[in-house]
């Protein structure tokens, strides 16, 4: 069986944009590939995060996993700090790269962007991604599309060390949806959705009540035209709308667009509520049960286990490769 990793930061309630480009995905391969789904809480904390926040986080999106679907019999879910071989390997990884690819990096340049003190390890958070990543020998990375870049480079690294030092590392693909590998936000339908987005008029989470989803695809930007017809460039908004419509209610888009024909936005965004309640309302009624059990702890220390025993042994690996320490077996 090849093996798949993939993280999500617990930064905020995770959006249609994220499971859309990332968990859909992940429910779907887990039954064909040995999975290793990860809540990445180090690269979480390259922004400022409250203790308090983050923990709640952490735990709501172990609990969301499990209810959109992740079946811990058959992926490994566990969080990133709970495995010491992460930073461990995330610190080789930053020797053997530098500055000026992680500077080029357009995650980097969109959250420094007007800051005035940058913490360091806004730019040094792909080294870490990379080392998530090559620890468990992953052939395969599912991601939303805004993190090619990021595979490049993983890609790039893993290159290198096997040509510097010895060949240890398997080089990873990268996996991105047909359609939905980039969810924009309601808002400014230019840009990706995202769950740190200040603006909570601008996204959609997996935990939102009914009234606010209606409230927010009511107030989503669109155009003047009235027509509902696919159109990126000229119509992103109401493109964006029907790209999670179709998703949701597995119809194309072309048919969406004859049944909207004559209609005016109203009707669509009422209708596209509709559809996105009921894709979420499963969902929240299992995480909820889970937020209530003991379940979440059990799950997590048997995914800690397991995945420090396979990260411990690739990082043994890195070591000796790299001289670091003493020779043991
Ligand atoms: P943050 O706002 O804190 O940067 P984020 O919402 O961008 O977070 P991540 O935790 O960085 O989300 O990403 C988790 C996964 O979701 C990644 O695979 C990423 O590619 C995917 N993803 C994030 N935003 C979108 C989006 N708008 N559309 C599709 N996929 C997305
Ligand atoms: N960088 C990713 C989150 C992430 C990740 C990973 C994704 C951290 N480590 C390993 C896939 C594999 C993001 O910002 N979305």
């Amino acid at each position: 069986m090849k093996t798949i990793f993939s993280g999500i930061q617990p930064s905020g309630t995770i959006t249609l944009g994220n499971y859309i480009g990332a968990m859909k995905q992940f429910v779907e391969l887990q039954n064909e590939y040995n999975c290793y789904f990860c809540i990445v809480d180090q690269h979480a904390i390259t922004v400022p995060q409250d203790r308090l926040q983050l923990r709640k986080n952490i735990r709501s999106l172990a609990a969301l996993y499990l209810a959109c679907g992740i079946d811990p019999e058959k992926a490994t879910l566990f969080i990133q700090s709970e495995v010491p071989a992460h930073a461990q390997a995330g610190w080789m990884m930053q020797c053997i790269s530098y500055i000026g690819e992680l500077e080029r990096m357009t995650q980097f340049k969109d959250k420094s962007a007007g800051k005035e003190a940058v913490p360091a390890a806004l730019l040094t958070y792909p080294p870490l991604m990379v080392a998530d990543i090559l620890l468990y020998s992953t052939d395969l990375v599912p991601v939303g599309e805004d993190q090619k870049q990021h595979l490049e480079l993983t890609r790039d690294l893993a290159e290198r060390f096997n040509k510097k030092y010895n060949d240890i590392f398997t080089i990873p693909d990268i996996r991105i949806p047909q359609v939905g590998a980039r969810i924009m936000s309601l808002q400014e339908p230019n840009k990706k959705m995202s769950k740190s987005d200040p603006n909570t008029k601008a996204t959609i989470t997996l935990l939102d009540d009914p009234k606010q989803i209606e409230k927010k695809i009511k107030s989503a930007v669109t155009d003047s035209e009235g027509i509902v017809k696919y159109d990126r460039e000229n119509k992103p908004g109401i493109s964006n709308l029907l790209s999670i419509y179709s998703i949701f209610s597995k119809r194309p888009i072309p048919e969406i667009e004859a049944a909207y024909e004559g209609k005016g936005y109203g009707d669509f965004k009422a209708d596209l509520a509709k559809v996105v309640v009921d894709e979420l309302a499963p969902i929240q009624q299992r995480y909820h049960e889970l937020m209530e059990s003991t379940v979440l702890d059990e799950i997590l220390d048997r995914g800690a286990e397991k995945a420090n025993k396979v990260a411990s042994k690739m990082l043994k690996k890195m070591e000796n490769a790299m001289g670091l320490g003493r020779k043991r077996k």
